[in-house]
């Protein structure tokens, strides 16, 4: 730990701040370049501490960074996680408002369901299939609170994985009726197509995502635990939005999923 305990407080609220009142900041090692890893999550672990404190709920947890696309995109390396609190949660068909936001992004993540507790470390792709309760579609609207989304990897985790709103919507199957490796997602932005991939750009097994997610949390001594709903990243480089545009992501064998911002 490199970072102060008062300091740590300080960059959740200066981050958190630029969230509640929509206004970009400067990534936060331009002025901590010493900040280690473990500072990186106590920020995001403030953040998710002063939200819970104000009555907020915690909904789920995510994975970001998890396909090549991705990290190619941000021209980072690592996946990483984050949090997803109640008011995140948007219903499928959702006018979303853009002036809540700074600069959106969408992208199409396969989501899980857990029925039972997950444990790392040495949790992997068959732990996670048993602890499945069901998978369902969702686009995550990411909205980095950094100046033209640029990063480094230890902001990002800092700044909760740019997460902002997601929704969440077509059908759910249980994990044995699907081909999750080959299952094949197509993004239409305003009746075009803009992106497409399968299941395996997430890790190779968007199960895999979940599985790290478990050996990630083990670290800090937490575990996923049953009825958690889970983001396994983006399968395909994030798309900018702005209102009027209207957003499908279909799914094959889990329905689709649309919004519109405004
Ligand atoms: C970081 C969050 C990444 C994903 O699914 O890859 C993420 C970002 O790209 O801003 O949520
Ligand atoms: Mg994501």
């Amino acid at each position: 730990m490199a970072l102060t305990q008062d300091i740590i407080a300080k960059l959740a609220q200066h981050l958190e701040n630029a969230e509640l009142e929509i206004h970009d900041v400067t990534k936060i090692t331009d002025d901590h370049p010493d900040m280690d890893w473990k500072d990186a999550y106590d920020i995001q672990y403030e953040i998710r501490r002063r939200k819970l404190a104000r009555g907020n709920r915690l909904s789920g947890l995510k994975m970001g960074l998890t396909s090549h696309a991705k990290m190619k995109q941000m021209n980072v390396e690592d996946p990483i996680y984050g949090f997803l609190m109640d008011y995140f949660s948007l219903p499928d068909g959702a006018r979303v408002k853009t002036s809540e936001l700074i600069h959106p992004k969408i992208e199409a993540e396969i989501g899980f369901v857990t029925k039972a507790p997950l444990h790392g470390p040495g949790c992997h792709i068959g732990a996670v299939l048993a602890a499945t309760d069901f998978v369902l579609p969702t686009v995550e609207i990411l909205d980095s609170r950094y100046r033209d989304f640029k990063f480094d990897l230890k902001s990002v985790v800092a700044d909760n994985a740019s997460s902002a709103r997601y929704v969440s919507g077509g059908r759910s199957r249980q994990v044995e009726e699907l081909d999750l490796k080959n299952l094949g997602v197509v993004i239409e932005k305003n009746g075009r197509i803009v992106a497409t991939a399968a299941g395996s750009a997430v890790l190779g097994h968007p199960a895999a995502s979940v599985a790290m997610l478990a050996n990630m949390l083990a670290e800090r001594g937490e575990h996923i635990p049953a009825g958690t709903f889970i983001m396994t990243g983006g399968m395909t480089e994030a798309i900018s939005v702005e209102a009027g545009d209207h957003i499908v992501a279909r799914y094959q064998d889990l329905g689709q999923v649309s919004m519109t911002f405004i």
